[in-house]
Formats: C-alpha cells, sequence, structure tokens
C-alpha cells in the first residue's frame, strides 16, 4: 500500500485545494492530510486565516479524499509524520517547488500542479470591505503603524491628519497618503481611525471619531483619567463601535500565552508581578515636557500596569508611588499595588536606567521574561527543582503592531465590541491608577 502525505491550511476551501487533494490521493492508496493548528500559522506568519482548525479540518474530511486528518502544530514535524507513519510520498503544490527537497532523504517528495486564478488571499480579498484607515499624528509610533497595515488583510492607510501643515504633508508624501489639517473633512474621507498624537489630544481625537461613527484603535495612554475612559467606552458601547486602546504587548502571543500558562497554575497561585520598563530619551522631547504630560509614567505606566492588571485582576486595594522628579516630569517612578492575596510593584524611567524586565511568583514556581519583556518573544517558567524549567520562544514579527491591528479589524468584521486581551475595565484601571498618580495621591518624590 502506498501511502501519501500532504499538508496545508485550507483556509476557505476552494477548487485549488480540491484538485490538489484529489492529484495526492491518486499518487497512492492513503492519503494522510496535515491541518496547520491556528497557532502554527500564526507562527508563520499568516495572521489572516479565516476558518479556524476545526472548520478547516472538517471542510478537508468533507471533500472525501482524506483517510486520515492529522493536525501540523511545529516546525519540523513533516519529518517526525513521514517516519511515524510510514510514508512513501509527500506531496505538495507547485507553489513550494523546491522548498521541499529536504524530505527526499526520508521518502519521495513530488511538487503537484497548482491550479491557476484562484487561491485563500484572493478569496478572503473578494469578500472583504478594505476599510480606509486615517492616521491621527506623524510621530514615531504612527511612522511605524503604517508599514505594519500592510501585512494585514482588510485595511489600508489612506489619510493623515495633522493641524501642521508641513508635517502632515511631508508624512503623507512618505507614505503615499492624502494630507489633511481640517479633522472633520479627514474623518469624513476615512472609515477607521487611529489615534496616535501627543497623550493630551486622545479624548477630544477619540471623542469626535466616534461621533462622526468611526471605529477607534487609540495608542498609549489612552486616556489620562478613569472618568474620560469610561465615557469614551460609553459613546462607543452607545454607538455599536469598536474602541481598542493600543497596547501592543497585550495582542502579541507570546504574552498571551503567558497569561493562559499563569491562569492555569502552573506557577501555582501568583504571589507577586515585578514589571519594568525604562527607555531613556534625550532632551529636548515631549517625554521630558511636562505641559505635554511627559514623564515616566504617562509614558510607561500603561505597559508595566498592563501586565500587573492582566495577571492579578481589576480588584486592586491600594497604589503608591516613589518618584525621582526632574524640571516637572518623573524621570523615574517605582509604584506598589496591593491585592488581598498579592502584590506588585512596577518600575518606569525615561531618566533613568534600570532592567526591563517581567518576573510573575508563585506558590510551586516563577515566570521570567527577560527585557524587553513587553515585545515578549522569549520566556522561562522556572522552579526550585531546575529539571523542570522549561523556555518558550516565539517569534515577534516586525514592530508587532499588526498584532493589534489585526485584533482590532477583526474585532470590527465579526462586531464583536469588547476583547478578552484588553478588557474595556482593564484599560479603564490602568487610566484610573495613571490619573492617581497625576493627582499625587500617594507619591513620595524621593
Ligand atoms: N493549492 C493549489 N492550488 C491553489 C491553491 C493552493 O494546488 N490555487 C495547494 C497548495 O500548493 C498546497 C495546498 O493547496 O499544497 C494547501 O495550500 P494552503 O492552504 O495555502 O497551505 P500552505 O500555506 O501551502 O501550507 O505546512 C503547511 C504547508 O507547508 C503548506
Amino acid at each position: 500500500m502506498t501511502r501519501v502525505i500532504t499538508y496545508g491550511t485550507y483556509d476557505l476551501l476552494h477548487q485549488g485545494h480540491i484538485n490538489l487533494l484529489k492529484r495526492a490521493k491518486e499518487l497512492g492508496d492513503y492519503l494522510i492530510v496535515g491541518v496547520t493548528s491556528d497557532s502554527f500559522d500564526r507562527g508563520r506568519g499568516k495572521l489572516n486565516v479565516r476558518n479556524n482548525v476545526l472548520e478547516r479540518v472538517e471542510a478537508v474530511k468533507a471533500t472525501g479524499y482524506a483517510d486520515e486528518v492529522i493536525i501540523e502544530d511545529y516546525l519540523g514535524q513533516k519529518i517526525d509524520d513521514i517516519q511515524n507513519y510510514d510514508v512513501d510520498i509527500f506531496a505538495i503544490g507547485s507553489d513550494w517547488e523546491g522548498k521541499f527537497d529536504y524530505l527526499s532523504e526520508y521518502c519521495k517528495v513530488v511538487y503537484l500542479p497548482r491550479t491557476e486564478g484562484i487561491s485563500s488571499t484572493m478569496l478572503r480579498e473578494e469578500s472583504q470591505t478594505v476599510y480606509r484607515i486615517g492616521v491621527v499624528g506623524c510621530g514615531r509610533i504612527a511612522n511605524r503603524f503604517v508599514p505594519e497595515t500592510k501585512v494585514v488583510n482588510g485595511a489600508e492607510v489612506t489619510a493623515v491628519y495633522n493641524p501642521d501643515k508641513a508635517e502632515s504633508e511631508s508624512f503623507a508624501q512618505q507614505h503615499g497618503l492624502s494630507a489633511y489639517t481640517n479633522y472633520d473633512v479627514f474623518l469624513n474621507d476615512i472609515d477607521l481611525v487611529y489615534v496616535a498624537s501627543p497623550h493630551l489630544t486622545h479624548y477630544n481625537y477619540v471623542m469626535k471619531a466616534l461621533s462622526a461613527e468611526k471605529h477607534v484603535l487609540c495608542e498609549i495612554p489612552f486616556v489620562l483619567s478613569k472618568e474620560q475612559a469610561l465615557e469614551l467606552y460609553k459613546l462607543a458601547e452607545e454607538r455599536n463601535l469598536v474602541l481598542l486602546e493600543a497596547s501592543k504587548t497585550a495582542f502579541c502571543p507570546a504574552f498571551g500565552h503567558i497569561v493562559t500558562l499563569v491562569k492555569s497554575g502552573i506557577i501555582g497561585e501568583v504571589v507577586d508581578v515585578k514589571s519594568s520598563l525604562s527607555k531613556m530619551v534625550p532632551p529636548p522631547t515631549r517625554e521630558l515636557d511636562s505641559e505635554q504630560a511627559g514623564g515616566a509614567m504617562n509614558e510607561h505606566g500603561p505597559l508595566t500596569l498592563l501586565a500587573i492588571i492582566k495577571l492579578l485582576g481589576i480588584d486592586w486595594l491600594d497604589v503608591d508611588f516613589h518618584s525621582k522628579m526632574d524640571n516637572g516630569v518623573d524621570i523615574y517612578t517605582k509604584g506598589v499595588i496591593n491585592y488581598p492575596h498579592a502584590t506588585a510593584s512596577f518600575t518606569v524611567g525615561i531618566g533613568v536606567k534600570t532592567e526591563g524586565n517581567l518576573v510573575i511568583s508563585g506558590t510551586k514556581g516563577y515566570i521570567y521574561v527577560p527585557a524587553p519583556w513587553w515585545l515578549t518573544s522569549y520566556f522561562e517558567v522556572r522552579y526550585e527543582d531546575q529539571t523542570k524549567n522549561k523556555k518558550y520562544f516565539y517569534s515577534y514579527d516586525g514592530e508587532g503592531l499588526r498584532y493589534e491591528i489585526q485584533e482590532w479589524l477583526s474585532m470590527i468584521v465579526n462586531n464583536r465590541r469588547s476583547c478578552y486581551k484588553l478588557r474595556r475595565r482593564e484599560s479603564v484601571v490602568i487610566a484610573e491608577i495613571i490619573e492617581k498618580y497625576r493627582n499625587g495621591e500617594n507619591v513620595t518624590e524621593i
């Protein structure tokens, strides 16, 4: 009996897939089909897959060509499968010509003709409205945002708004966009708004965008008070719009895995979370300007607090802060947040350098995420018995903004107003703690 194996994502299963499976089956007597897992696809940069793994497995089974369906979940698995399943022929479409020659050490490798004129990408694009994104602000993060949108299907940045004409035009020219200096006209010409302007302007821009029925992704710090955060989320809810805080770490796959590992109890009960982030900024810059809500807390509070809130929850008891000030802004702040059965601390610096790691301590072990933990790509779970330690590696593609953009679009397309990766109530608590700091509550100067 000749055993054949083939692999694929099989998203939005189409005639090209069916032809391929038929040809693969005809090569032998028994066909094994490896369907990629969702996390495997994310890991190899396929962020736009529409059907989940169960739907894709069902679609492959329904073709009637597969004698057996397996899940492909890790790099190198093909070699294991070929040996485990006693495979004679590995078959794949001709778009992979040459790429799998290394498997010929284990079995025969056949590249089958690919069906022209159809692909999952084409189907995704055909069935999808392409939203026009308008960017508010022309700073560093806005510059990084535009190229990241290009790897996510379903949206395209078409416009930029900045009250300063020269800045708006230069940004537009650089990225091939239309430049606007009138916010109302700008809002009229786009579908979605990404707010990446100076901190103190977020509230007004978001408010106006929601009032104009636009979905919004807003940079961190989202807003600087609990009341403003609540008001904006309420408005979004009333208008059935997506409002998402662009806290990029929340959406990156490795950070999500840390949260689920912790919640599943692998380090026991969490007793302490320590998160730290420092980035030195040379003057003169907005970050060091007290008039523009500069300071380490405003700048890095959102991400360090995100880690604490995601891991320990929103029911904190009290918080105190210790700051080193310079020219009216905190260049370093250390905060302690107490919970009923746990404690947490964070350190943020823009004029003091410190190790930027994340340590989550539990009753059975701890998780160590080295700097820069907020761009999570690697972490370790450590125990007293070191033989039980485990290391986790992830890719963190590009600037990492693609994950939040993908989530934002997915919420819009699927009509989801809330996202478990960053709940609205969690975002409100982050704004609340930053507000307490700004109001000088329990702040000691050092
Ligand atoms: N295919 C085809 N004709 C098309 C489209 C796809 O013959 N018009 C084939 C591909 O060449 C592949 C299979 O259908 O053999 C599945 O394609 P995808 O779902 O795009 O999966 P892919 O990303 O090619 O995954 O480990 C996974 C494999 O490396 C392949």
